[in-house]
């Protein structure tokens, strides 16, 4: 093959005849067939990775096994119970639910929580809180004020929501940080028409309520981006509190530190010196 591009592509220091061949198929044709095959593994792999509970190396590995469809994964993939739940419910979860109806759900858990005890608090976090017009799941963390009459109330709002019928399937998880609980499962409210949602519950002690909340608020990416922060001021942010005087070597934590006083999130932005942020405006 000799052309135009390929005797241009030649004279660049450390083209060879392969490689201009290549610059020329590119220039004529607009793409390499050589490389076609990588394209199309893509859709699948993104179709793979869309069934919950089902990373990159799990889709590359049923790939790798010659699995090109849903229905392929269905009868023939090795699945485990998370991914059995997300394949039920694939196209479900792949809808965002319109904000009112994360409303609802928010109201069915925090009427099971305080039909338990008045004093319950139960709020929607996550996209919700930021104030997004859809919602991928809903993310309800409940405390109580008292500090604590949160013990025990896990496992007895679970229990109701799944008596009532409003839970529908559990995915597991093996959350459970300190004293915080999380549980990750799959809701629907009642009445035609309703879709299966992701609905994530977080207990927290009050002690913890103002960092949990933030946390549970996010965006992923705005906490990423406080708690490289609070390290810069030798802090240290969690889901549980910000701490004061870390002490790291390198990458290593030496020291925890000190927890401040968080009663709310603005005490953590003061502590860190930054303006307040309304949840809307935490998207990074
Ligand atoms: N979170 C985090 N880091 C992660 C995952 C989550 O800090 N890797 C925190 C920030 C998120 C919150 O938990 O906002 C809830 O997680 P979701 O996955 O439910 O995310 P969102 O609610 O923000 O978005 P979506 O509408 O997709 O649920
Ligand atoms: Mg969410
Ligand atoms: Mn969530």
């Amino acid at each position: 093959m000799e052309n135009y591009y390929s005797k241009e592509a030649c004279k660049i220091q450390g083209i060879g005849k392969k490689m201009a061949d290549k610059v020329m198929e590119i220039m004529e044709s607009g793409h390499l067939r050589k490389i076609d095959h990588l394209g199309e593994a893509v859709p699948v792999l993104e179709m793979f990775t869309n069934i919950w509970g089902a990373g990159a190396k799990t889709a590359q590995l049923w790939y790798t096994q010659g699995f090109r469809t849903l229905e392929d994964i269905r009868t023939k993939a090795n699945l485990n119970h998370n991914q059995i739940i997300g394949l039920k419910h694939y196209d479900d979860f792949l809808d965002r639910m319109p904000r009112e109806e994360a409303a609802a759900i928010e109201k069915t858990v925090k009427e099971a929580a305080q039909f338990l005890d008045p004093g319950l608090l139960a709020m929607a976090c996550g996209s919700y809180r930021r104030g997004k017009d859809t919602c991928g799941d809903v993310d309800v963390l409940i405390s109580h004020p008292d500090g604590k009459s949160h013990r025990g109330v896990f496992s007895k709002v679970l229990q109701s929501l799944h008596q009532s019928g409003f839970l529908t399937d559990d995915l597991v998880s093996h959350e459970e940080s300190g004293e915080q609980k999380k549980y990750m499962g799959v809701c629907r409210l009642p009445g035609p028409g309703r879709l299966h949602r992701r609905l994530d519950v977080i207990v927290v002690p009050y002690g913890e309520f103002a960092c949990s909340l933030m946390y549970f608020t996010g965006s992923a990416h705005f906490n990423r981006s406080m708690r490289a922060l609070a390290k810069t001021k030798r802090m240290s942010l969690s889901e549980h509190s910000l701490n004061s005087d870390v002490l790291r070597q390198g990458s290593l934590k030496v020291y925890g530190g000190t927890p401040l006083p968080t009663l709310t999130e603005k005490d953590v932005f003061t502590h860190l010196g930054i303006p307040f942020r309304e949840p809307q405006e935490r998207d990074w």
